[in-house]
């Protein structure tokens, strides 16, 4: 129909998936949008995957680059790792397909600050960025691009690429024209200036993109939807753990150490985050904001009562339902919601002035308060940092929250020493699990770990990590952050599988005593 694309002159470039995706060659990097499974491109990466296929199957061998905002979807990452055609994946993916490849090693994958990635290819860090594949939501008369539903990294891909492949997509609605918030105004050290956002709901860019028209090589258009998952109602652990952080809030604002009304709040996407979410609907604080990454049901729905006065992020990540009635009330959340650059919604020093409440979540976390977000056991790769690097340093107060146990309660998510570092004790201020609240503000390791066993471990592996931070304190060498480095990893698999063991060091014990 061409209707989104105002612009005659670029109707002329209008074009198949197919024959867009044939633009593309193997060796190329290319960065796409989308963000959290909102925004990215949803034919062109398949025709592509299709083009890879056959070349595979000729026996000639076809691998690209891919970078994109952050998680994508089935069509994208789903469909590229399927056919073995990504050979580096960068900065953060969630897909199952895409791990699998990664830690069988036939993928290589870079996880990085989601703040970092636009100045490391600014910087010329990543290699040149051959092809940009962004959707939009339209483009104006006069060849403005209209972002859809994720910012991301897309100005950088528009401005680095040497060529451009557009998606306009007829799905997303034309009512986001306005809600986005593109900031031109960012530069290399030594000509960087302060970013000029002093409050939330500050606007300092512009609502569409600058495209140079002669690098657009092919517009494909689309109608296909963006990937919403289901919404998920709360489970018990995490509207324990919610309301553990709600009565944690409430005590600083009692103690005056944060306003009635809170500060911008920080939250990762899942179960925890909409418990947390619930709780605030309910609770007692006001006039609330959200400086975030990611836009989820339960932000909307402050956003709706009023509880919720603005949201900056970069994405939607919305349940269908939630989707419908945003949809639907566009007109009325569109002042209320800013969808901003992820160099700008995940900048260290936007979030450090605002004082950011940071939550997320995390994989293993160990006494002394290092927090693994990423690794199984050190080495498998499960997600990526994503943002919560960006948040957690720099936040007023950054929280970190998990059940205390997986996988059917065979694996303590409190541990003696994370098998792999994210997040520094430096940067953990709380850690949260259902069994309680652990604010580690102002205290040495020895008192980090004495609060963190009490607070957060579960009952059947309280006592294993009880004695061996006891015996850490007898046995290790240094007696600041005490440590048992020959059994620090091998304690809790041991402790679990060998009632003999434990038995024998309550024999030691006593004789040690
Ligand atoms: O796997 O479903 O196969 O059993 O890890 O764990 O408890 O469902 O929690 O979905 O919040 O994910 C850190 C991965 C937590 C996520 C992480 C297994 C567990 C399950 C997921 P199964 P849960 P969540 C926010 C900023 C980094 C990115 C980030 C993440 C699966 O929060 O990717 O913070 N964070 N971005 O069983 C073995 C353990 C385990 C374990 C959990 N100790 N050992 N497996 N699992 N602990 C911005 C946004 O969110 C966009």
């Amino acid at each position: 129909s061409g209707t989104r694309i105002l612009n005659a002159a670029m109707r002329s470039k209008i074009m198949s998936a197919e024959q867009a995706a044939a633009l593309i060659q193997s060796g190329m990097n290319v960065g796409m949008s989308g963000f959290t499974g909102a925004g990215y491109p949803k034919v062109v990466p398949a025709a592509l995957a299709k083009h890879i296929m056959d070349s595979n199957l000729n026996g000639k061998k076809f691998k690209i680059g891919v970078w994109t905002g952050a998680s994508t979807a089935p069509e994208l990452d789903g469909a590229l790792a399927m056919v073995d055609g990504v050979e580096m994946r960068l900065p953060y993916q969630s897909d199952p397909t895409c791990r699998k490849r990664i830690n069988a090693g036939e993928m290589e994958y870079i996880d990085i600050h989601l703040s970092h990635v636009s100045q490391f290819v600014w910087g010329g860090f990543l290699g040149k960025l051959d092809v940009a594949v962004v959707e939009v939501a339209g483009i104006t008369e006069d060849g403005k691009l209209i972002p859809s539903s994720s910012v991301g990294n897309n100005k950088t891909w528009l401005d680095q690429a040497d060529k451009i492949i557009l998606e306009v997509n007829s799905w997303q609605s034309l009512d986001l024209e306005g809600m986005h918030d593109i900031y031109y105004g960012t530069a290399l050290p030594p000509h960087r200036k302060p970013i000029p956002i002093i409050r939330t709901e500050d606007r300092i860019g512009q609502p569409y993109f600058n495209v140079d028209p002669s690098k657009i090589i092919a517009i494909v258009e689309t109608n296909k939807p963006d990937r919403n998952s289901a919404f998920t109602p709360p489970d018990a652990n995490s509207k324990l753990i919610a309301g553990h952080i709600l009565d944690f809030l409430q005590h600083e604002v009692k103690m005056g150490r944060l306003p009635t009304n809170l500060l911008p709040l920080q939250s990762g996407v899942g179960n925890v985050a909409n418990a947390v979410m619930a709780g605030l609907k309910d609770g007692p604080f006001e006039n609330l904001t959200a400086y975030t990454e990611v836009l989820q049901d339960g932000m909307l729905e402050l956003l709706k009562c009023g509880k919720m006065t603005c949201a900056s992020a970069t994405s939607f990540s919305l349940s269908p339902e939630a989707l419908a009635d945003l949809t639907a009330n566009l007109k009325d959340f569109k002042n209320k919601i800013i969808l901003r650059p992820q160099e700008i919604s995940n900048h260290p020093e936007v979030i450090r002035r605002l004082g950011v409440i940071a939550m997320n979540g995390l994989i293993e976390a160990d006494i002394y308060g290092n927090v693994n977000s990423t690794h199984i056991m050190g080495t498998s790769i499960m997600n990526g940092i994503g943002g919560s690097g960006d948040f957690a340093r720099n936040a007023f107060i950054s929280m970190f929250m998990t059940p205390s146990s997986a996988k059917g309660g065979t694996i303590s998510c409190i541990v003696p020493m994370v098998s792999h570092v994210d997040h520094t004790e430096h940067d953990v201020q709380v850690i949260v699990t259902e069994q309680g609240l652990a604010d580690l503000r102002g205290l040495s390791p020895k008192a980090r770990a004495k609060v963190v066993i009490e607070k957060c471990a579960h009952p059947n592996f309280k006592p294993a990590l009880q004695e061996y931070y006891e015996r850490s304190l007898r046995y290790s060498p240094g007696r600041h952050t005490p440590h048992l480095l020959d059994e620090a990893f091998t304690f809790m698999p041991n402790w679990m599988a060998n009632k003999a063991a434990r038995e024998a060091w309550r024999d030691d014990s006593l004789v040690q005593a």
